[in-house]
């Protein structure tokens, strides 16, 4: 994929400040700053000063390819909304002043309270050097291990179910074990839209392999079950029976690996035992997980004859109030199998964020010690305080995220350093976390967002330099630590994350352990400390990376751990059936499937699921910012099972309230068969910046694994009903507006203008001059209307010297002109006649076709458009649709979208 950015005067800046850069040096090779899959990219700056993205073929990650989120990645590079200077209390500062207000804040509250009333809250979108300075500061140099990491959110239940299982939090798996597998189980994973790349690997290898059998246990038909042989659309939360009853069919196929279980394991008999008990029959389990018994025969049947599967899970596992069990009841099948450690076999858990995998290394969890060692551990804890050299260590495990938000809450906790990650918006139960971020009396926020749902709560905010921006080094899913390299200056004042923090720790006092002079020299010292006193009895050593100079470190090539020398990185774990426990076996854990908490009832029937849509990516910060990704998906919604629709009276396209015992949102009614009766799907993107009432997580409950600490984000017992404004509408504008006189509004970007839809509870007593409230900003309009007052019916059209500038149409109900003919004229310098004729009624007088939303982000190409060329040129195969319209043959993010309307 070819991606095109021009960046004159930032380009020109960076020459300047780097003037002996050689030409060649103008390719930079980088790493994506999305999904775990962890795409290697190619920036180049070309003669004009642009920079071209591009897929780097040589990464063995993607080998070229890109999704659409990698391939609009120049979209989001501007600086629109970019937090350029240090602020303190709402004013720009130095940068002086601003680090030394956070070193003097932190240290008033620990003088006063003691090091457990400070907490940082970090990301898997920092890099390992980042994380790793961080880490140290708190844990060796503050003393507390209240540092937690919205990893939490994401891959606690993994960790927790590998270490149980391992001893170790060992990804055993590589990704060419997809292509060398013969059955590929998906678990709570939309791979499809999540980690697009692997997905594609896997429908590749799929191609070529026919009898490569492709398994999804989720219960959405997700575009993932576009390739999938089979699709067990079980009931909500049930994963843990349905392994369990995987468990005791092995068992009985004669499967159970004996000399495995023998040499290599310990536990089984006993997690069998309890798994007959939970799960004695097909029947029992079809009953149970709400699926008929011939699919679930056929998924054991697969299974149990299969040595060769892959088990690829994601967050449907994870974010549970029994994720860690439910991760322990798959990784038991394939211990009880002997599936893994070998080429083609194993569980895999699909990391999210790029670094989430950095993060777990790091031990940027609270009950974590850097390098895979343990805080609860006095040993782990001696070792690394010797390391450091440094004057503290804490004692025991930290506040994991959500007792962390309690302890803010409650004002045990006083100073907050956030960086990286959006809480407001993507903790659940988010307005109690709004609360005590508002209870705070020290909140400080790194990122590169000036004005997000976070920033508003800070009373310092430090601007952090962005992805190729900065320099560093990022793990993904399979082991493989790859470069971020950086291919712009900094935007304004921004600098690394791994050089403010430093700079507050040395302000701190702590100048002897964080005199680093670049990130290569926290990167050597990460590397040193992980194979130090190690022998071979941690998992995670990489001390064959620990004398890279300069040059070396800028040149490292992706390299798998454990590198225990130079070059050297180890595509697959436990070949030798050896594990990190004391006693060297892998344990099988006994599971007990527990339902969530909070179940369905009469007040709250239905479950509200959450997670990912293709093209944005989590709270939009960066995303939000590209017309080419929010046209897939303007506006949040909630799929819902036609039968709920039709006994609760929505159509689609109205808008609902969906609440719970803790919140409510707003967001638009799709009717969509691919939804478990009883279940609705809803976003967790949208929030307060992009939308009035659309911030899900406000409904979400807060329940959490006991053992992980990971939030119940998949399941929410809601009610929903039809949200009934008086009045509909949705508005263009060429500016960014202030809807607060709407009561639900959403904005998307688009190219070159704004597009929101509204709706109001109370209409305005005058159309025209609400309208010109909202719309004027200057002289020299004209306006073109059209007002009947008895219907509340409204047009307005904003045109400044013939250009469009805003457009306006409001109606008693949904039925609105569309919007993509309209969205279209803001790209026009000037209109036609005809153009002019057809502004009020909202089409083109020339019977052009709306496109509708668009499915093909890279060129755009709509659903209309897509939908009569399939039925009036006969297409039957995405390759016909792709020679006709090109949808489909850029990225290829929408091929299973295109599949969904071919069928
Ligand atoms: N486009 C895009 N890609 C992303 C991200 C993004 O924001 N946008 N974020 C990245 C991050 S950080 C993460 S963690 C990953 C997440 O990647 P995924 O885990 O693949 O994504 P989700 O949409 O959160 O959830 C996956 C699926 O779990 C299903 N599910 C819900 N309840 C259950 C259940 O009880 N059992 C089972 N088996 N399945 C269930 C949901 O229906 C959903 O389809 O994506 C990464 N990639
Ligand atoms: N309902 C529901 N909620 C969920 C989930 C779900 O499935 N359902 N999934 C959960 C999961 S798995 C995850 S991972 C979280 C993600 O949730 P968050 O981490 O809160 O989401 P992001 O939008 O990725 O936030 C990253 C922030 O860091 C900033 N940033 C980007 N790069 C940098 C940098 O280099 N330095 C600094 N300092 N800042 C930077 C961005 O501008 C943005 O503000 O959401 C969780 N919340
Ligand atoms: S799959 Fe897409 S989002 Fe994920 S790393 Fe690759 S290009 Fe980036
Ligand atoms: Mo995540």
């Amino acid at each position: 994929m070819l991606a095109r950015y021009l960046l004159h005067q930032l380009a020109e800046k960076f020459d300047n400040e780097t003037e002996s850069r050689t030409m060649s040096e103008k390719v930079t090779r980088t790493t994506c700053p999305y999904c775990g899959v962890g795409c290697g990219l190619v920036a180049t700056r070309d003669a004009h000063g642009g920079v071209v993205l591009e897929g780097d073929p040589e990464h063995p990650a993607n080998r070229g390819q890109l999704c659409s989120k990698g391939a609009a990645l120049e979209q989001t590079l501007d600086l629109e909304g970019r937090l350029l200077h240090p602020m303190v209390e709402g004013r720009r500062t130095d940068w002086d002043s601003a680090l030394d207000r956070v070193a003097q804040g932190f240290r008033e509250v620990i003088g006063r309270h003691g090091p457990d009333a400070v907490a940082f809250y970090l990301s898997g979108q920092l890099l390992t050097e980042d994380y790793y300075v961080a880490n140290k500061l708190m844990k060796g140099y503050i003393g507390s291990a209240n540092i937690d990491t919205n990893s939490r959110l994401c891959m606690s239940s993994t960790v927790v179910g590998h270490k149980r299982a391992f001893g170790s939090d060992t990804v055993p798996c590589c990704y060419e074990d997809l292509e060398r597998a013969k059955l590929i189980v998906l678990v709570g994973s939309n791979a499809a839209w999540c980690h697009p790349i692997l997905y594609r690997r896997v429908a590749q290898a799929k191609q070529e392999h026919p009898d490569l059998h492709v398994v999804v246990i989720d219960p959405r038909r997700t575009p993932t079950c576009d390739i999938a042989d089979l699709h067990l659309p079980l009931r909500p939360g049930s994963d843990a029976t349905l392994f369990n009853g995987l468990l005791v069919y092995l068992e009985r196929q004669g499967e159970r690996n004996d000399p495995f279980l023998e040499h290599a394991t310990e536990g089984w008999y006993q997690a069998l035992n309890v798994a007959r008990a939970t799960a004695p029959s097909l029947e029992s389990v079809a009953a149970l997980c709400g699926l008929a018994e011939p699919v679930l025969a056929e998924f054991y049947r697969l299974f149990a004859r299969t040595e060769r599967v892959v088990t690829l899970y994601s967050q449907g596992v994870n974010q549970s109030s029994s994720g860690s069990d439910r991760v322990s009841a798959i990784l038991n099948c394939h211990l009880f199998t002997g599936r893994v450690g070998r080429p083609g076999m194993g569980p895999f858990s699909l990391t999210g964020q790029p670094n989430a995998m950095g993060g777990r290394e790091v031990g940027g969890l609270a009950n974590q010690l850097t390098a895979h060692m343990e805080l609860a551990d006095p040993q782990h804890r001696e070792l690394v305080q010797r390391f450091w050299g440094s004057p503290r260590m804490a004692e025991r495990p930290g506040l994991m995220a959500l007792d962390l938000f309690r302890a803010i809450e409650r004002g045990e906790i006083k100073a907050l350093w956030i960086m990286a990650t959006n809480p407001a918006v993507s903790l659940p139960d988010s307005n109690r976390i709004h609360a005590a971020l508002r209870n705070c009396s020290l909140v400080v926020v790194s990122d590169c967002v000036a004005d997000t749902d976070t920033t508003r709560f800070a009373h310092v905010l430090l601007p952090a330099a962005a992805w190729g921006e900065k320099d560093g080094t990022v793990t993904n899913s399979e082991r493989r630590i790859s470069r971020q390299r950086r291919f712009l200056p900094p935007a304004g004042e921004a600098r690394p994350d791994w050089w403010i923090i430093c700079e507050v720790a040395r302000r701190m006092g702590f100048r002897n352990g964080f005199d680093y002079p670049s990130g290569a020299a926290i990167f050597r010292e990460y590397a040193a400390l992980s194979g130090f006193e190690n022998g071979g009895e941690r998992d995670f050593d990489i001390s064959g990376l620990a004398q890279l100079d300069e040059t070396e470190y800028d040149r490292l090539q992706p390299i798998q751990w454990p590198v225990y020398r130079p070059g050297q990185g180890t595509p697959r774990m436990f070949a030798r059936g050896r594990f990190f426990t004391p006693s060297g076996k892998a344990r099988l854990i006994p599971v007990e499937p527990r339902l969530p908490r909070n179940i369905p009832d009469q007040e709250y029937p239905l479950v509200l699921n959450t997670g990912r849509l293709r093209d944005q990516w989590h709270t939009m910060t960066r995303t939000g910012k590209a017309p080419r990704l929010t046209e897939h998906s303007p506006e949040p919604t909630a799929l819902i099972h036609p039968g709920n629709a039709r006994e609760l009276g929505i159509a689609d396209g109205l808008l609902v309230t969906i609440s719970s015992r803790w919140g409510e949102a707003v967001v638009r009614a799709r009717i969509s068969d691919a939804q478990r009766r009883g279940s609705l799907f809803v976003p967790m993107h949208w929030n307060d910046r992009f939308a009035s009432l659309g911030r899900i997580n406000a409904v979400v409950n807060p329940d959490s694994d006991p053992l992980s600490g990971q939030p119940e984000f998949k399941h929410t017992p809601v009610r929903m009903a039809v949200y009934e404004p008086s009045w509909h509408g949705f508005l263009i504008s060429r500016q960014r507006l202030d809807l607060s006189t709407a009561s639900y509004w959403v904005v998307a970007k688009g190219d070159g203008y704004y597009h929101y839809e509204i709706a109001g509870e109370e209409p305005p007593a005058d159309w025209p001059a609400w309208a010109r409230r909202l719309l004027c900003s200057g002289h020299g309009a004209d306006w073109v209307e059209y007002l009947d007052r008895s219907r509340h019916c409204y047009r307005g059209v904003r045109m400044v010297k013939g250009r469009v500038e805003s457009c306006i149409f409001i109606a008693p109900g949904t039925e609105l002109p569309a919007r993509s003919w309209l969205a279209g004229l803001f790209t026009r310098e000037t209109l036609s006649d005809a153009e002019r004729r057809g502004l009020l009624l909202g089409k083109s007088p020339a019977g052009e076709r709306e496109i509708g939303h668009i499915v093909c982000a890279c060129f755009s190409v709509g659903v209309n458009t897509l939908t009569e060329a399939i039925r009036s040129q006969g297409l039957s195969s995405v390759e016909e649709i792709g020679s006709l319209l090109k949808a489909g043959t850029g990225c290829g993010s929408c091929i299973p979208e295109l599949k969904a309307l071919l069928a």
